[in-house]
């Protein structure tokens, strides 16, 4: 463990650009409002930004649908800024990665906008063209019954050519055909190249696992018997040919010699530990990846909206988290990303723990323990590190900007939905939209939290700013932003525990004790273990009252010699870090 990569040691720290620092007054966040904030950065013990989308765009998915590769979303900066970001972040010390959306591009980039001009384009088979069907009453349907992640038919029909044209997420989203070696070609040489000529240390790469589709487009087994349209996953996803696209995207980092690039990949819903295993395993074609099994806790196979019961469970939690924790294995050569939020999902105490001004200092200080002493790299999300929450629950729906969730409302008020109530679907928005990750940063206590000094941010902030923000934050030594700094230095200086270790649950069974406490240990990969190891066990108490230590110290030491050692260490976390 003590050469490890530095990707693999990395404090990750994930930032929004439209939300985290506005420069200009006009109350969106922007390139050089981050350059203002490195200083922060810094001093929190970040190591690495990655950067969410900041290419220019109609804004159809907060820049998830990218029209021009190699230019900046006006509002956000020039390219000359974003040079300057990259090299300011060198300066500070600072890796930065930025996102690589190349499933699919806007319908307003050039390629789309010439590949759907005629049927005879020479762009036509950049993107899935295909004509439709007809069923039984003589009625055009789409060429399969696969469904948008955004819901309704993965397909669009374009009258001017009389065909369909694929689209996994928005309508304004058309999915590349990655079959076709021009479009990789010109994916690479324009997204991937441009930026790593300036100096970017690598991808964050959205939706990794589907590029390769089956382009016969077979119908999705029916899986939800009310809906028209299925989830045909298993049709795009972790499709061996991707595992080749993979590697022909790698090989461009060949030319990059001794610049130490990272490939991190976003998995997808059903991508196995096994199936990342391939992905991230040795002569796997990428580094790392996030995936995505506690993002969809709370949600059920029939959609996101409609909510498990109960939506937590802390075994279920915390068997998903051990299950990838197996990952982080610097021996057999796999690797994974401990992270709890980003911007696609509600803000961790909120989900997981408990928001109320009374508990949510503490909820934040316990997950940060969790991740701290997680193995894998880490990724704190923009105002994670001072226990932001998610937006009040008396927030009526015209503070949520997401197009995912305005389109689920209106279906739900169309009741073309799976039947729910319209009150139902705002509850659920209430716990699981995505815009409870994308409010403004909470700088300090002036107005608009200090995010923006113009009158109107882009997104309303959260009405418990004042309150809680970092200013407040960084003259009390007891803060969640203090701790955080103190538990990032413990996950440094322990970091062949807490970074590369072992991760070994502590089964405390079903019922009172398991469903309110997570605790286990941590210690080095290598067997056997020397007389003079370090281990580490943590205790995680996730509910409001105390727990009886002796009793939970008691199923933790199985052998007497052990004792000892782990005691020390137990003994010196807690009192260097609560
Ligand atoms: O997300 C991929 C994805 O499938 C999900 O995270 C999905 O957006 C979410 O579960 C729906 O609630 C990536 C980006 O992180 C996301 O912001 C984009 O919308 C999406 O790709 C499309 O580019
Ligand atoms: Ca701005």
């Amino acid at each position: 463990t003590t050469n490890l990569p530095w990707w693999k040691t990395a404090v990750g720290y994930h930032i929004y650009v439209p939300s985290f620092s506005d420069s200009n007054d006009d109350g969106i966040g922007d390139i050089p409002g981050i350059i203002s904030r490195l200083p922060y950065l810094q001093s929190l013990g970040v190591t690495l930004i990655w950067l969410s989308p900041f290419y220019s765009s109609p804004q159809n998915d907060m820049g998830y649908d990218i029209s021009d590769y190699k230019s900046v979303y006006p509002p956000y900066g020039t390219v000359l800024d974003v040079q300057r970001l990259i090299d300011a972040a060198h300066q500070h010390g600072l890796k930065i990665i930025f996102d690589l959306v190349v499933n699919h591009t806007s319908h307003l980039h050039e390629w789309f906008e010439d590949s759907k001009s005629s049927k005879s384009s020479e762009k036509r088979d950049w993107y899935h063209w295909r004509p439709g069907k007809v069923d039984k009453d003589g009625n055009r349907k789409p060429p399969n019954n696969w469904m948008s992640v955004f819901g309704g038919s993965a397909w669009e029909w374009d009258e001017k050519t009389g065909e369909y044209y694929l689209h996994i997420y928005l309508k304004e989203q058309p999915d590349l055909n990655w079959e076709n070696p021009e479009v990789r070609k010109a994916v690479f040489g324009d997204a991937v190249r441009f930026w790593l000529d300036k100096g970017v240390d690598g991808f964050r790469i959205d939706t990794v696992c589907i590029y390769a589709k089956d382009t016969s487009f077979p119908d999705a087994d029916i899986t939800n018997p009310d809906s028209e349209f299925q989830l045909g996953r298993k049709y795009y996803a972790d499709l061996e040919q991707n595992f080749q696209y993979l590697k022909e995207m790698r090989s461009i980092f060949e030319g990059y010699e001794g610049r130490g690039l990272v490939m991190i990949g976003e998995y997808s819903g059903g991508t196995t530990p096994e199936v990342a295993r391939r992905y991230c395993g040795n002569g796997g074609p990428l580094d790392l990846g996030f995936h995505k099994q506690l993002l969809d806790l709370e949600r059920t196979d029939v959609s996101k909206w409609i909510l498990r019961e109960p939506s937590f469970e802390l075994r279920r939690f915390l068997g998903i988290h051990a299950e990838w924790q197996e990952m982080a294995d610097d021996i057999a050569g796999s690797w994974t990303t401990t992270y709890l939020e980003n911007h696609d999902v509600a803000r961790s105490i909120s989900r997981f723990v408990d928001d109320s001004s009374e508990f949510r200092a503490a909820s934040a200080k316990l997950l940060a323990v969790l991740m701290a002493t997680s193995s894998g790299t880490l990724f704190i999300y923009q105002g994670q590190e001072i226990g932001m929450t998610s937006m009040p629950k008396d927030w009526g729906i015209e503070e949520y900007k997401d197009k995912e969730t305005r389109r689920y409302y209106q279906t739900v008020e169309e009741g073309k939905a799976n039947g729910e109530t319209l009150e139902y679907a705002l509850s659920s928005i209430r716990k699981v939209a995505r815009d409870h990750g994308r409010t403004p940063m909470q700088w300090n206590g002036s107005p608009n939290s200090g995010f923006t000094a113009g009158l109107k941010p882009w997104m309303r902030v959260n009405d418990n700013y004042p309150g809680l923000n970092v200013s407040l934050q960084e003259r009390d030594e007891e803060s969640v932003l203090a701790f955080w700094r103190r538990i990032l230095e413990l996950r440094r200086e322990y970091m062949e525990l807490f970074i590369a270790g072992r991760f070994e649950m502590i089964d405390l069974g079903a019922g009172e004790m398991g469903d309110k406490v997570g605790m286990y240990w941590k210690y080095n990969q290598e067997r056997p273990y020397t007389a003079s190891e370090k281990k580490a066990l943590v205790v995680t108490n996730f509910s409001p009252v105390g727990v009886p230590m002796g009793e939970l110290l008691r199923k933790a030491f199985t052998g007497s010699e052990q004792r000892i050692d782990a005691l020390e260490l137990l003994v010196s976390s807690y009192s260097q870090s609560d």
